[in-house]
């Protein structure tokens, strides 16, 4: 992409209503633009991350077994009121009426609709296990929007639901998301630690929030230090094998692990000191295990083996890919700006022209640009009529991972610099040495 043909609205001046990094990093490297409170366009370069957050998203979840689907943002009541949460939701459920006076709602999760696509279809054990998600725009009419996409009214959800005819094959079922989310987030950079969590409104007894350790994190968490160090699963994880992913839960459950409000301070005080860790996090997923909490009530029945009919055990499980842009980037940032992960990265490469206009310097971009886009590598390249330093501060501010800084005495001596914005460091090359570095 080149810079001139693209749509990169920079701000210079530090927004004063953003109160985070992520936030304020967002507004001035315009990737979103706040519509209303809470509500958020995603301008082309936001755009870019979010689409490969989903991308890691749902790799992980193909993997486990759970199958996509999409469901409309738009829900009739009716439904909720076969569960008994359209008045048990209050002021959080944006509530509509259409032309006929019919009570519709701008969905904010969807166990409700699952629970009747499932039972539209499925009557026996035979058809289960069956995990089905979606990724959908959300809305929560939240009293306190805040911090960007953080906490938004309008936010972009992954969320899953499990089907199992019986309460072990539930746990499998939650297991194997356990398992995903661990990799998900790691694929992107970022280490989560599971917590014990409350349920709240979704529901069961069951529930575990995947937490990023950050300071401006919304909550208050408190864990044991060595699940700072744990070994994520690797790629070869067999989902199917129950035994394998029991230990892994095990393992991951094993130490103390809590958010505020499931917080025990005296099991807590029981570790060693040195082991403790009290700090602030932002819940980046969340799962759960509420039994027939819906399919009760919804008659949501399978036949067993034995021919009788019940209430299908079910789960559900979310991952906020619109919070988690945020989430990045307050664990990967400095005081200059955004210093994207590779595998979320917006472009890989960025190609910095230090001398606009002069002939040698446009050809050799126009070559390394030509070159990286054969090779399938995404980069933008910076061709505007800008000083060297307003272009090292937008490259710095927008954090693409490599900068190729193309500049006329280098150039003259056949070399190129690569910069590395994750640490700053810098090598002089052949242009043909730099390409060298990226392969799709
Ligand atoms: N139905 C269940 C699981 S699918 C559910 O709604 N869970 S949740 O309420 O915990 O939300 C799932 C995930 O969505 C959260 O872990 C968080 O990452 C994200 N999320 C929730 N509320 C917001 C919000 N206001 N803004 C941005 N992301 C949010």
């Amino acid at each position: 992409m080149r810079l001139s043909r693209y749509f990169l609205p920079i701000l210079r001046e530090t927004p004063k209503e953003a109160e985070i990094a992520s936030h304020r990093l967002m507004l001035r490297a315009g990737m979103i633009r706040q519509e209303a409170a809470g509500i958020y366009s995603f301008l082309p370069l936001g755009l870019r991350v979010l689409q490969k957050i989903c991308r890691i998203v749902r790799e992980e979840q193909d993997r486990s077994g759970a199958i996509e689907l999409l469901m409309p943002t738009i829900q009739p009541a009716e439904l909720w009121r076969e569960s008994s949460r359209y008045e048990a939701y209050g002021k959080e459920m944006l509530r509509i009426e259409d032309r006929h006076d019919r009570d519709m709602l701008y969905g904010p999760t969807n166990e409700e609709m699952i629970t009747a696509i499932f039972r539209s279809y499925v009557r026996s054990y035979k058809d289960l296990p069956l995990n089905l998600y979606h990724i959908q725009w959300k809305f929560r009419d939240e009293v306190r929007p805040r911090f960007g996409l953080m906490r938004g009214r309008e936010f972009l959800m992954k969320d899953a639901y499990s089907f199992d005819v019986d309460f072990a094959g539930a746990k499998h079922a939650y297991n194997r998301m356990f398992v995903a989310y661990l990799r998900t987030f790691a694929r992107m950079g970022l280490r989560s630690i599971p917590m014990v969590a409350e349920s709240g409104p979704i529901g069961g007894n069951l529930s575990h929030e995947f937490i990023i350790l950050a300071e401006t994190g919304e909550s208050e968490v408190f864990c044991h230090r060595d699940y700072l160090n744990f070994e994520v699963p690797g790629p070869k994880v067999d989902f199917d094998n129950v035994a394998e992913l029991q230990a892994i839960v095990e393992q991951w459950t094993s130490l103390y692990a809590a958010t505020s409000e499931k917080h025990d301070a005296a099991a807590f005080a029981g570790l060693p000191a040195e082991k403790r860790v009290s700090a602030r996090g932002i819940e980046v997923g969340h799962i759960f295990y509420f039994g027939t909490k819906y399919s009760a009530p919804m008659k949501a029945l399978v036949a067993g083996p034995d021919g009788v009919e019940r209430p299908v055990h079910m789960g559900s499980y979310g991952i906020g890919p619109s919070r988690l842009v945020g989430a990045v980037i307050e664990a990967f940032h400095d005081e200059a700006g955004i210093k994207w992960p590779e595998p979320v990265a917006p472009f890989r490469v960025m190609i910095l022209n230090l001398k606009q206009g002069a002939a040698e310097t446009g050809a050799a971009c126009e070559k390394l640009y030509a070159a990286l886009a054969a090779k399938g590598i995404e980069a933008l390249y910076h061709d505007l009529d800008e000083r060297p330093g307003a272009k090292f501060a937008t490259a710095d501010l927008i954090g693409i991972p490599w900068q190729i800084l193309v500049g006329p005495r280098s150039l003259a001596e056949g070399k190129v610099e690569v910069k590395r914005r994750a640490d700053g460091t810098r090598e002089l090359m052949s242009p043909a040495a730099a390409l060298a570095r990226f392969s799709a």
